[in-house]
């Protein structure tokens, strides 16, 4: 749709999909939902809205990447070993499988990170193959969702950015752990400041 000046694309034509655009689900797991090892508040009310996602990108045929924290069991992150979190999303336990009711496509691309004692990767990118994937889908423009916004999401994001993606972050399907109150705040200012942009689902279903 034109505005009125008829010169402008506006937020529709933007957000329409085309063909260099992919979902990129970021750690969707048990242990990152409220009551599993690292539980995020609310983290469980993304998933309805990731299903959402996943049938617009489904039904448009566009790539759909879920990256998945995949930490062998004495992990330099987890506390017992020096680090800041409880242990989590342990390699083939219950809590680093994908959060009940997330139904990702046979097709869908998994990339695991975190899956040396150290270091630890917050950002799908870091020790994964993420980017030549993305290259050999020919993808520009990365449509963002998951858990955590302070953590793995804003890290995905930052290292995207710096790679030369576009990104769109959908809003109301990520959630932040807020270790300090504010956390998730400031997380979506350092995400604008990088020069990605906050969408909602309700944006992308009306462009499309
Ligand atoms: C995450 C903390 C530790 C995340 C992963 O997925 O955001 N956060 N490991
Ligand atoms: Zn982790």
């Amino acid at each position: 749709m034109y505005t009125t000046d008829g010169l402008h694309l506006d937020n529709t034509d933007a957000l329409r999909l085309n063909h260099r655009d992919a979902l990129l689900l970021v750690d969707l797991q048990r242990d990152f939902l409220p009551g599993g090892a690292l539980g995020v508040a609310d983290g469980d009310q993304v998933i309805p809205v990731v299903s959402d996602l996943i049938a617009l990108f489904k039904a448009r045929k566009r790539p759909i990447l879920a990256t998945r924290d995949w930490h062998p069991p004495k992990h330099c992150s987890f506390q017992p070993q020096g680090g800041p979190w409880p242990p989590h999303c342990i390699q083939q336990t219950p809590g680093s499988g994908w959060a009940p009711g997330l139904n990702l496509p046979p097709s869908t691309l998994i990339v695991s990170k975190g899956t040396a004692i150290s270091p630890d990767a917050y950002s799908g990118f870091q020790g994964t193959d993420l980017a030549q994937q993305l290259s050999e889908l020919n993808c520009q423009r990365l449509f963002v969702a998951g858990l955590a916004t302070d953590y793995c999401v804003l890290q995905t994001v930052l290292d995207a950015r710096k790679l030369g993606f576009e990104v769109q972050v959908v809003e109301d399907a990520i959630r932040a752990v807020n270790v300090n109150p504010g956390d998730g705040i400031r997380a979506l200012d350092q995400i604008l400041d990088s020069g990605a942009e906050l969408i909602t689902l309700q944006d992308l279903i009306d462009a499309n």
